[in-house]
């Protein structure tokens, strides 16, 4: 098939699944074009059945902001006329479902719009009014809509009262890139023999309260030796480091901001913190899983559904630092508890989470909206 696929390229778990998903259906020699303001950040190099078009945001003094939308509707037609596309697919319902929408008054070819909600289109944007009607609209003109957990698709439906049909696609990871033996040559440099390695990974915007992990991990360190890796960037970001510097925590951790590979930083942890308010799905406990890192974290949206309490990490309710350090420390000082975690999360994530299960399920809903078996 001819597949369109439009996703916010900066860093994040849901550029993440659209690149990795792109790039995948081209290795299954589908022609995949990217619809984008900028090449997404995992795209990587050259490969074969895969196109990059940007968007040419046309600027002029009486438009108040750059006309963005319109400019990648405009796009998105004009590549689907060129192209002969059979679907888009949008990552994100605001903006692209609607631009997707638009693009399909424009073209003169039947393509399909198959929609995939990540989550804060859902959990926060759609939360006002003032967007709400938009995303519906995106929604319901959407030849398809998938979910990536059951619990966004119950939220989308509770808060849209629609009975349109969402299927659940769970995130996915490549196990073979995701996988224990990816971390043992940078292990050295994050700690000291003897010593534990707590990652935290995300955008740093407050959803993922970052002020927990802080907690959680000075609960950790006061009874073992341990140290705290940070990766990512966002508006929480200076905050965490200020904090760590007031509690005289810096020492301890290791601020690594934006990494483009990070496998194998995974890899070299023993536990990941994932305490956050809201998580449609939680990427970044998948892969940790596939790297046989116990996941600790909240009871939040989907992440039940990827974590399983008691065997593959803890979990608990959002806020409850406490108990997730207790939990942390379960792991960290048991080693015959840790290892048999570790095993089942590994397991459960080359079991569950596959990237060709999952490819298979978007190319069965591609074929669903044409009709095909
Ligand atoms: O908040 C993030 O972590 C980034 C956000 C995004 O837009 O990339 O992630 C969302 O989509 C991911 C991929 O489907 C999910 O794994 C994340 O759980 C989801 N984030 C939230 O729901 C907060």
């Amino acid at each position: 098939m001819r597949i369109g696929i439009s996703c916010y390229p900066t860093v994040g778990g849901s550029g993440t699944v659209a690149t990795e998903l792109g790039k995948a259906l081209a290795q299954r020699g589908h022609e995949v074009h990217f619809m984008v303001t900028d090449v997404p950040f995992r795209l990587g190099t050259f490969m074969e059945n895969v196109y990059i078009h940007e968007t040419d945001v046309a600027t002029y003094p009486v438009l108040r902001t750059p006309s963005y939308d319109f400019s990648l509707a405009a796009l998105m037609a004009k590549v689907a006329d060129e192209y002969n596309l059979d679907v888009i697919h949008a990552h994100y319902a605001m903006p692209f479902a609607v631009c997707a929408y638009l693009a399909r008054q424009m073209t003169t070819k039947d393509v399909k719009v198959v929609t995939t909600l990540h989550g804060t289109d859902v959990t926060v944007l759609a939360q006002g009014e003032s967007l709400k009607q938009v995303i519906r609209l995106g929604l319901e003109k959407s030849d398809a809509v998938t979910a990536v957990s059951r619990s966004l698709i119950e939220q989308t439906k509770k808060l849209f009262e629609t009975d349109k049909n969402i299927d659940c696609v769970y995130n996915f990871v490549d196990t073979d890139v995701f996988c224990p033996e990816a971390g043992a040559h940078i292990r050295r440099s994050l700690a000291q023999p003897g010593e534990r390695v707590v990652l935290h990974m995300s955008n740093f915007r407050a959803v993922k309260r970052i002020d927990d992990v802080i907690d959680i991990f000075a609960r950790i360190v006061k009874e073992t030796p341990a140290r705290l890796v940070l990766v990512g960037e966002g508006p929480d970001y200076n905050r965490a480091r200020h904090r760590l510097q007031a509690l005289d925590l810096n020492h301890f951790v290791h601020f690594l901001g934006k990494q483009e590979e990070v496998a194998s930083l995974v890899a070299a942890a023993d536990l990941l913190l994932l305490p956050s308010e809201k998580e449609s799905f939680g990427l970044v406990a998948l892969e940790a899983m596939a790297c046989g890192i116990p996941v600790i974290g909240s009871v939040a949206g989907g992440i039940p559904e990827v974590v399983e309490h008691g065997v593959t990490g803890f979990l608990s309710p959002v806020g409850d630092v406490e108990q997730m350090a207790r939990d942390s420390l379960l792991l960290l000082r048991d080693e015959s508890r840790y290892k048999a975690f570790s095993e089942s999360a590994r397991c459960r994530a080359v079991t569950h989470f596959q990237i060709w299960n999952k490819v298979g399920e978007y190319e069965a809903i591609y074929r669903r909206v044409w009709g095909l078996k």
